[in-house]
């Protein structure tokens, strides 16, 4: 897999505003946010997009959730709601081919996504 922004933020080479880390996630503000919070959390291993996904990394996406799912709650914003979005691929909008979940909180959110 080529080497992404998300790897250099990974290996430090880049300043981000990480909020959480573990051996397997780390988890950063997005440059561009869409909300009052918007945090990536990626996982550390190099998968592209979630097709690149295999049945090995089935655990890996689940606590990528769960990070995302524990940020919320631990800012206080679980029961007011948010949104978890991973784009994939050109009409998914992915730009970063390093497999990310958008959280997107402190606003209301609006269905059809654009
Ligand atoms: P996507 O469109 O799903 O591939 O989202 C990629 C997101 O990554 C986009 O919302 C902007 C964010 N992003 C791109 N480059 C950087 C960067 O260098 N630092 C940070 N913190 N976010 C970035």
């Amino acid at each position: 897999m080529a080497d992404t922004i998300f790897d250099k933020i990974i290996r430090r080479e880049i300043p981000a505003d990480i909020v959480y880390e573990d051996d397997e996630l780390l988890a950063f503000r997005d440059v561009n946010p869409q909300a009052p919070v918007h945090v990536l959390f990626i996982p550390k291993k190099p998968i592209a997009t979630l097709n690149d996904a295999t049945a090995e990394d089935a655990a890996l996406l689940g606590r990528l959730l769960l990070a995302a799912a524990g940020y919320a709650r631990r800012e206080g914003f679980a029961d007011q709601g948010y949104r978890t979005v991973l784009n994939c691929n050109e009409y998914g909008g992915q730009t970063v081919f390093h497999l990310h979940l958008h959280l997107l909180g402190g606003r209301q959110m609006h269905w059809p996504p654009g």
